[in-house]
């Protein structure tokens, strides 16, 4: 998992957006458009943290009862919201509804949608750069049912990898955690964050589930003297 050459982009803000779960019938698909309208807007760069598309497919976690498009047609609208803004994506990670398709057929469908578009695709996990700092950023996994649970799942991205901005979505909630690190470079802040997703929590898994509902949403981070999550 090398830096891409290629990464060190430079921009005044980075959405960190995923967890669309499009073809879920509780999708907010209002709120999505008004984040993508936003992103276009600010020229801002993004970053895609998977889980785009619902991907229900038979023997799978998820109710296919509960999906009111196939795979293909989930593929197909990802590809056509993400069009517009193809050109500011720094990458697109694979979430682990993608991987249902990927562990059953070998296909991985967030590969074909960053293909279809030109992007980047960043897989599991991805280490880069952007404005000089370099980002971890994955779908991520675990989190539990708890908040602790969740900050806990975030947290261990820094095992993991040495960044200074740590990206992840899955949790379907949006958290901001800050730390300093003694650093050779001096003393540093170590932003850790994650996206929320865009399922309405009525009818949802996490109402199922008796899970507080999460902070809806994507992430922005602006780059001033150091990097800083607007809420
Ligand atoms: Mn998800």
């Amino acid at each position: 998992m090398p830096i891409m050459k290629s990464s060190n982009y430079s921009a005044s803000n980075l959405l960190a957006i995923g967890d669309w779960h499009i073809g879920h019938q509780s999708l907010d698909y209002a709120l999505l458009k008004a984040d993508l309208a936003y992103a276009k807007k600010k020229r801002a760069k993004v970053i895609i943290l998977g889980d785009l598309i619902e991907n229900a497919i038979p023997n799978c976690a998820s109710s296919q009862f509960e999906s009111n498009m196939h795979p293909e047609e989930q593929m197909e609208l990802a590809i056509e919201l993400l069009r517009p803004i193809r050109t500011q994506i720094v990458g697109i990670h694979s979430g682990n509804h993608s991987y249902r398709t990927l562990k059953a057929a070998g296909i991985d469908p967030e590969k074909i949608i960053a293909k279809e578009l030109g992007v980047p695709f960043f897989g599991s996990q991805h280490l880069w750069k952007l404005n000089g700092y370099t980002i971890y950023s994955a779908h991520g996994v675990g989190g539990g049912t708890t908040p602790t649970g969740r900050l806990n799942a975030l947290l261990k991205l820094s095992k993991l990898a040495t960044a200074e901005i740590y990206l992840m979505g899955h949790i379907h909630s949006r958290i901001v955690h800050k730390e300093m690190k003694i650093t050779p470079q001096g003393e540093r802040t170590i932003l850790f964050a994650t996206c929320g997703s865009y399922l309405k929590y009525d009818e949802s898994y996490a109402s199922r589930m008796l899970l507080a509902p999460g902070k809806m949403g994507m992430c922005e981070i602006t780059f001033g003297t150091e990097p800083y999550v607007i809420f």
